[in-house]
C-alpha cells in the first residue's frame, strides 16, 4: 500500500478537523508557533499543510518544505499565505470561500445595527439601574433608508448588498473594476465616502488594500459617517480611524479586525461610539464546521486526484 502522506495542521486546531485530515494523511500537529518553528528545523517530507488559523506561510517556509504540493487555508482571506511564491513554485493553494458568506453578512448587519442603535451603551445604561436614575436612554439612528457604501463586491460584499436592500439602502460600492450588478460603481472612494451614511469595509487583506481607508476618505465619511470593517485590520489606517474618531471628524465605527491583532488600541477601547468584536466573522460552530470540512475536502481531493476545490485565484492555472 501507497504511503500515506504527510500534512501539516498548523494553528489551534479542533478534534474533530484533525480527526478527519487523520483519516487520509499521517498528521503532524504544531499547534502554536513554537512547535511549528520546532518541527520546521527537522521536518519530515511533509506534503500538505493545513492551516487551522493565520500563519504566514511564504519563501523562507517553502525553502524548508521541498516536498510540500499543498496549502489548504481555513478562511477564504489568504494574505498571511504568500500565494505568488506558492504558485511559481508548483504548490497549490486552496481556501474556504462562499461557505462563511452568509455568517460574515450577518456580523456585519450586527456590527451597523449595534453601532446605529448604540446596542451596547443602552444596554449598560438598563444594566446599571441608568434608567432609573436618569429615564430614558436618548434616540439613536435607525439603519433603514440609509446610503450604504462597499468598499469590496465580491461573495461577501454582495450578500451584504443584498441584505441591506431589505433595509432600504441604496447601495454604492467600489471595487477596482466594475460589476454586473444594478448598484453604483464608484471609482472614486473620497467621493463615495462622502455621498455614504455607513461605509462597510470587505476586501482581502495584503498589499494592494493596505490603508485603502486612510484619513482623507475617514474625513469624507464625516461626523455622522459609520464605518465597519470585517475585511482585514489593514486595511483601514488605524491610527488614522483613532484620530478621525477622537476629533469627532467620523461619527462611529464597528470593528471586527485590527492591524496588530489579538492587540486593539486603548483610546478604541474607551470609546462609547465604537463597537469591537475579536475577529469573528466568521465564528459561529456551524460556519467554522463548514469551513474545517472545506480544509479537508481539498486535501482529500488533491490526494485522490491531484487538484484542489476551491484554489485561490494565484493557483487556478496551477490546478489545471
Ligand atoms: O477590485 P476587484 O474588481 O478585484 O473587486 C474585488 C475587491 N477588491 C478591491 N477593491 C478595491 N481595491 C482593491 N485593491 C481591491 N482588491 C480587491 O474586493 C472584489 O469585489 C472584492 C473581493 O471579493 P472576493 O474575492 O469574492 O472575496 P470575498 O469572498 O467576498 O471575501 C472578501 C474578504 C476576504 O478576503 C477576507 O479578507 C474577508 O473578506 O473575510
Amino acid at each position: 500500500m501507497a504511503e500515506r502522506p504527510v500534512v501539516l495542521a498548523v494553528g489551534p486546531g479542533d478534534d474533530r478537523i484533525l480527526g478527519k485530515l487523520a483519516e487520509g494523511f499521517e498528521v503532524l500537529h504544531a499547534p502554536d508557533r513554537g512547535s511549528m518553528e520546532a518541527i520546521l528545523a527537522d521536518p519530515p517530507d511533509i506534503q500538505a499543510i493545513a492551516t487551522l488559523w493565520q500563519w504566514r506561510l511564504d519563501g523562507a517556509v517553502f525553502d524548508k518544505l521541498p516536498g510540500l504540493k499543498v496549502i489548504s487555508n481555513f478562511g477564504v482571506g489568504y494574505d498571511a499565505i504568500d500565494a505568488v511564491e506558492a504558485a511559481k513554485r508548483g504548490i497549490l493553494v486552496a481556501h474556504t470561500p462562499d461557505v462563511l458568506n452568509d455568517e460574515v453578512v450577518d456580523t456585519t448587519l450586527m456590527l451597523w445595527m449595534a453601532v446605529s442603535r448604540e446596542l451596547i451603551p443602552s444596554e449598560r445604561w438598563a444594566r446599571s439601574g441608568t434608567w432609573e436614575t436618569k429615564g430614558a436612554y436618548p434616540l439613536t439612528r435607525s439603519i433603514r433608508n440609509r446610503t450604504v457604501g462597499i468598499v469590496g463586491l465580491g461573495r461577501i460584499g454582495l450578500g451584504i448588498a443584498e441584505m441591506a436592500m431589505r433595509y432600504g439602502s441604496t447601495i454604492l460600492y467600489h471595487t477596482r473594476t466594475p460589476k454586473d450588478v444594478e448598484y453604483t460603481h464608484c471609482p472614486d472612494l473620497v467621493e463615495m465616502a462622502a455621498s455614504s451614511d455607513v461605509l462597510i469595509v470587505i476586501t482581502p487583506g495584503g498589499a494592494s488594500t493596505r490603508h485603502l481607508i486612510n484619513a482623507p476618505v475617514l474625513n469624507a465619511l464625516g461626523p455622522d459617517g459609520i464605518l465597519i470593517n470585517v475585511a482585514r485590520g489593514t486595511v483601514v489606517d488605524e491610527a488614522a480611524l483613532v484620530a478621525a474618531l477622537e476629533t469627532g471628524r467620523l461619527g462611529a465605527a464597528g470593528l471586527d479586525v485590527f492591524e496588530d491583532e489579538p492587540k486593539i488600541p486603548d483610546a478604541l477601547k474607551t470609546m462609547d461610539n465604537v463597537v469591537l468584536l475579536p475577529h469573528v466573522g466568521s465564528a459561529s460552530v456551524e460556519t467554522r464546521q463548514a469551513m474545517g470540512d472545506l480544509v479537508c475536502e481539498n486535501l482529500t481531493h488533491w490526494a485522490e486526484q491531484g487538484r484542489v476545490l476551491t484554489p485561490v485565484p494565484e493557483c487556478k492555472e496551477l490546478n489545471g
